[in-house]
């Protein structure tokens, strides 16, 4: 009867996680956009920003995957590698020499082939080797995963790139103190327009956090109204975003790219729907993309536009970003 009820419980396991929605979270579009493309074009000749094209599967859900994402920060490659070549192989080996050893016993000691059974209760061997063992396996994994936990609280380095990340219900907003302070609110894109622009669906928004690649970032989080988490998986990064509490995690991007992720801490009812879009940026692309937003770089001179026209022009690139977007409307269909 046991044994029944371990299989069927292992074969409705089985099930469970092979209907799990991935094909849901993972609508990698695959729809030409030309309408997108000619816009996109346009925009480079112009020589303006323009969101950078999803590399599909990177970055991103793929359709049936089980595995962690392709990792692009050397934390997740290291976090990766600890899950891949010591957990993983570990708790293999262990589970099927556990299931041997019960078969084993299962077949050797049944009733039927061995009736008298032994009255054995102690060996002292036997003992020292389960007991110590397991001690050492258990040592084996500490170092490397204590070392981990120590790296991922490694504080950003002091001249890293400041992004202030504001949890609002239910969207985010990106805010660049070390740039001018400018913010960037980020909203979802609905279905058919994250489609129409080959972005996957539910992760794709208006305005993505932009950043440069290959320098250290220093991310801030912290919860407008409740507690909300930035998470990307593909960066090895979630930070829970608390009111009144200023999180700070350091972030490193090795390549350009988009990188999607969602608000991972239950924040109301539009909770899954305040996903993530970073888009990771040569330092050079990065800067002009700074300075097109009204922002201005670290010990440089204010923008041309700010010293021409002083204040006014702050408040007019503020008020731009905010607005920008073909769909400014979406912050409020979200608030009413
Ligand atoms: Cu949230």
């Amino acid at each position: 009867m046991g044994i029944r009820r371990t299989v069927q419980y292992i074969a409705g396991a089985a099930t469970t996680l092979a209907l799990l929605p991935q094909a849901a979270l993972a609508a990698v579009a695959t729809t030409e956009a030309p309408v997108a493309e000619a816009t996109q074009a346009a925009a480079e000749a112009a020589g303006g920003y323009v969101p950078m094209a999803p590399t599909p599967g990177k970055g991103m859900p793929v359709d049936g995957g089980i595995w962690f994402q392709d990792q692009y920060s050397p934390i997740g490659d290291y976090g990766s590698w600890i899950h891949d070549a010591i957990l993983f192989p570990l708790i293999t080996v262990i589970s099927l020499f556990v299931l041997l050893l019960l078969l084993w016993v299962m077949v050797r000691y049944r009733r039927g082939k061995n009736p008298t059974a032994s009255k054995t209760s102690h060996n002292t061997l036997i003992e020292v080797i389960w007991t110590g063992v397991p001690v050492l396996i258990l040592l084996g994994i500490a170092v490397p995963s204590i070392d981990l936990l120590a790296k991922q609280y490694e504080s950003p380095p002091e001249d890293a790139l400041t992004v202030k990340v504001n949890g609002y219900q239910w969207y985010w907003g990106y805010e660049y103190p070390d740039n001018g302070g400018f913010e960037v609110i980020s909203n979802m894109l609905d279905e058919e327009e994250a489609i129409a622009r080959g972005e996957p669906a539910h992760l794709a928004v208006d305005n993505r956090m932009v950043v440069p690649a290959g320098v250290p970032i220093r991310i801030q989080t912290i919860g407008m109204d409740v507690i909300h988490s930035f998470a990307v998986p593909s960066l090895w990064f979630k930070l829970d975003a608390v009111p009144g509490r200023l999180n700070e995690k350091a972030l490193f991007i090795k390549e350009p790219g988009v990188y999607y992720g969602q608000c991972s801490e239950l924040c109301g009812v539009r909770h899954g729907y305040m996903p993530i879009a970073v888009e990771a940026l040569p330092k050079e692309q990065f800067e002009a993309w700074v300075l097109e937003q009204g922002g201005e770089l670290p010990g440089s001179q204010p923008t041309v536009a700010a010293s021409q026209e002083d204040g006014d022009a702050e408040v007019d690139a503020e008020a731009e970003v905010t607005t920008e977007g073909e769909e400014p409307e979406a912050a409020n269909v979200t608030a009413a």
